[in-house]
């Protein structure tokens, strides 16, 4: 008799190097959001579930054995995420690893990656038994009850006396606002994981809000295009604000929580949205601070007030990806590229515009910028350099709430920029899931961007000229969030 119908694993970004720097940003402890909703939704479907993260197990006790704690739970299927592809040696050694000690155990794939290369990934590791493509939610429920009939499982690619059965991707989630992503009671050490998932990664609980994409950042795995070709969504839903803010005074009610990472970005189309989050939280008189991307300007006064008034501003940040303080380089890449992708289309003077409302409002404001964009020469990146440096000068002076981050850009699977390599004058060295997974079994897992490295050239910039100049900027930044 199985104890547990589905656990569900995190893993790290390898087991080679876990031990020794398991409390590296880079060992990447934090889980997709996904998994909470899951969990609870099975639960609640009458499914025996829990949640292990492997590498808050290891860091919380360096002798944790894996293999004897799933022999006690005895569960039928074990659930790797690998959802972001840094995860690809952790998840598939850990696959491996239960079906060599625990054969009778189903092993599961899911998430962004586990899709975009199911095929492969199926073709090659003989040890994962099937991959869920998509949004997960219904086809988890389909796969715990039709067990012996896989066929009827919707998304599902699966071995069949040594064939692979791709049953399509048909589920694509309408409505997310019969999901729940406060029920943290469901992973093992959850109070835990909340403070090293602050600690480590820096960023606070996410919540989700929206699926899907309207835009098309050429580096973003997530986009619209990228989800029509690996997700089959079509269109972005997103949750209605009320339910957000039921996650939100779940959270802080049940845990010590009291800051939140919006799971989708402002831009014109959805102040209004989180106006409306913001309207309720104040009636709810929560203490609360929020992390927020802007994915498009402009962002009008009226809303960063609002945020203001909502927030405890001295734990929030407001994100903006300028990608490059280049104004030049900006005006190039919109006259080749934004007809794809808008998000360079701003001038400086919109930038310093941002900058003095947010010191208006003292919201703390980071810029995250890049190296390494399409056609981007050495001259532009010194011009970006050089900006980054009038700022860090005329903001630090003015004691203000502008820092600056970067890191080095990895391809994600699914992009423009990976799709399209060719047009955008890009040579990805990380071809095949394969490579991604030599990859991320080197990484000594250290602070990036000491052995972080891009997984790629360009037309104009070296691997070693963008991975030099990512270390050059990371000084940068550092001053920039030290004085800030
Ligand atoms: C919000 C967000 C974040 C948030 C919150 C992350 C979180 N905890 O979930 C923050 C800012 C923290 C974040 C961090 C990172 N992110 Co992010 N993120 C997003 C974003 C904008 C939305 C994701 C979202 O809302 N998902 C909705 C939730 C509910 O879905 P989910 O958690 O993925 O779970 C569903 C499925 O994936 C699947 N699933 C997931 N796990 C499993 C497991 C099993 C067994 C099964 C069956 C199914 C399954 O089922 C779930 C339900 O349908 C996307 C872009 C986009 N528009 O999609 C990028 C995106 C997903 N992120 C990306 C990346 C690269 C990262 C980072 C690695 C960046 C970095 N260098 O640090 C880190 C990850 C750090 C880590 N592991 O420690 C990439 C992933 C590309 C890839 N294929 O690898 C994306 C696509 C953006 C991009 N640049 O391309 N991210």
């Amino acid at each position: 008799m199985k104890n547990y119908d589905i656990i569900f694993i995190h893993p790290p970004r390898n087991l080679e190097y876990l031990s020794s720097n398991v409390k590296a940003r880079s060992s990447y402890i934090m889980m997709p959001m996904g998994l909470f909703g899951m969990a609870d939704l099975l639960h609640r479907k009458g499914f025996n579930v829990k949640i292990i993260n492997y590498p808050l197990e290891i860091l919380l006790n360096p002798d944790f054995s894996l293999i004897k704690y799933l022999t006690q739970l005895n569960p039928k299927v074990v659930g790797v995420d690998l959802h972001w592809v840094l995860h690809s040696a952790g998840g598939l050694d850990i696959l491996k690893l239960i079906k060599h000690q625990l054969p009778d155990c189903f092993t599961l794939l899911g998430g962004y990656t586990a899709t975009y290369y199911a095929n492969e990934i199926m073709e090659n590791y003989d040890f994962v038994d099937a991959i869920i493509q998509g949004d997960a939610e219904e086809p988890i429920i389909q796969l715990l009850r039709h067990l012996n009939s896989l066929e009827r499982v919707e998304n599902l690619i699966y071995r069949n006396s040594g064939n692979i059965h791709d049953n399509g991707i048909s589920y694509v989630a309408e409505n997310i606002n019969n999901l729940n992503f406060a029920k943290v009671r469901f992973l093992d050490h959850w109070k835990e994981y909340i403070n090293y998932n602050y600690e480590i990664m820096h960023t606070p609980w996410p919540v989700e809000m929206a699926r899907g994409c309207p835009f098309n950042c050429i580096n973003c795995g997530g986009g619209s295009h990228s989800s029509k070709i690996i997700n089959n969504r079509k269109y972005t839903i997103f949750r209605s604000p009320s339910r957000v803010v039921d996650d939100i005074k779940e959270l802080m009610e049940v845990s010590e929580v009291k800051g939140v990472f919006y799971g989708h970005g402002v831009y014109p189309g959805t102040e209004k949205y989180f106006m409306e989050i913001h309207k309720l939280l104040r009636q709810e008189n929560l203490d609360l601070h929020a992390d927020l991307e802007i994915w498009r300007l402009p962002i009008s006064e009226k809303f960063l007030y609002d945020f203001a008034k909502t927030y405890n501003l001295e734990k929030s940040m407001i994100w903006f990806s300028v990608r490059s303080f280049s104004e030049s380089y900006r005006k190039k890449f919109n006259s080749l590229y934004g007809h794809f992708d808008t998000s360079f289309d701003f001038s400086n003077k919109d930038l310093e515009n941002l900058m003095d409302l947010m010191n208006k409002y003292q919201i703390p404001l980071r810029f995250f910028w890049d190296v390494g964009n399409p056609q981007e020469t050495g001259i532009d990146l010194l011009k970006s350099f050089l900006y980054s440096l009038k700022l860090l000068i005329t903001q630090s002076s003015s004691h203000s709430n502008v820092s600056f981050w970067s890191e080095p850009i990895i391809i994600s699977p699914g992009c423009l920029n990976e799709l399209y390599s060719d047009y955008f004058g890009i040579d990805v060295e990380s071809k095949t899931f394969k490579d991604y997974v030599r990859m991320n079994r080197d990484s000594k897992m250290r602070f990036p961007p000491v052995d972080v490295s891009v997984n790629y050239k360009t037309n104009y910039l070296s691997k070693i000229g963008m991975n030099l100049m990512n270390k050059i900027n990371a000084f940068v930044n550092l001053i920039s969030v030290l004085s800030s």
